[in-house]
């Protein structure tokens, strides 16, 4: 049964390290509560949980994971949240999420020592829920290694970010709007924020979907 106001909107912001992705989702959940639409933010990795613990040890280069094994407790966790995810967006709330799937696929397949196919690193992410609209917060490698805090973790090198950057582009289906994040916050804010109204609009009487 749908509720009159209709279900949530699935928001996803994707991109390379230091794109401003975590900033951007953090405002914009603000900017849709101050106008009254229900909104929360959803980070992944989620570090809480007993597998986002793991992984942030394995981000934190604390732990050492064959390639299969993080790829798969990234997806996990991922699963994880899925129902809770579909119950929200039932309820009405949308949802503004930081990192999915695709930065599973892109940052597991632009490993020097790719040791499985990109189909491989997408399989086990079949069923989940689908975002609505995939925002890509696009950035010159060049800009993202010189921003502040870049280095900290695992898989924070420029060459890296550049393979990482390749592999999304790969993975985009066309669907996905690009966003030069090479701009004032507040600018970036509301340029995303007029897209997000309008996805929050057009999400209320459709289905979700499912990946992939
Ligand atoms: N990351 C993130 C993956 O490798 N696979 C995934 O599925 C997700 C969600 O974790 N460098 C990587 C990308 C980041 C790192 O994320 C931590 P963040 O948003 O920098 O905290
Ligand atoms: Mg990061």
């Amino acid at each position: 049964m749908t509720t009159p106001v209709g279900r949530g909107a699935f928001i996803v912001l994707e991109g390379c390290d230091r794109a401003g992705k975590s900033t951007q989702c953090r405002l914009l959940v603000e900017k849709l509560k101050d106008s009254n639409i229900p909104a929360e933010l959803v980070v992944f990795p989620d570090r809480s949980t007993p597998i986002g613990q793991v992984i942030s040890e394995y981000l934190k280069k604390e732990v050492q994971l064959p390639d299969q094994a993080i790829h798969l407790l990234f997806t996990a966790n991922r699963w994880e949240r899925a129902e809770e995810i579909k119950s929200k967006l039932e309820k009405g709330c949308t949802l503004i999420v930081d990192r999915y799937s695709y930065s599973g696929v892109a940052y597991s397949s632009a490993k020097e020592k790719k040791t499985s196919s990109f189909q491989w690193y997408k399989n086990p992410e079949e069923g989940l829920p689908k975002p609505d609209a995939v925002f890509y917060l696009n950035l010159e490698p060049e800009i993202i290694a010189e921003r502040k805090g870049f280095g900290g973790e695992r898989y924070e090198s420029a060459q890296f970010q550049k393979d990482v950057a390749e592999c999304f582009k790969k993975l985009n289906d066309g669907s996905w709007k690009i966003v030069d994040a090479d701009k004032l916050i507040e600018d970036l804010t509301t340029e995303l924020y007029s897209y997000v109204t309008e996805i929050v609009r057009l999400s209320k009487d459709k289905p979700l979907g499912v990946m992939w």
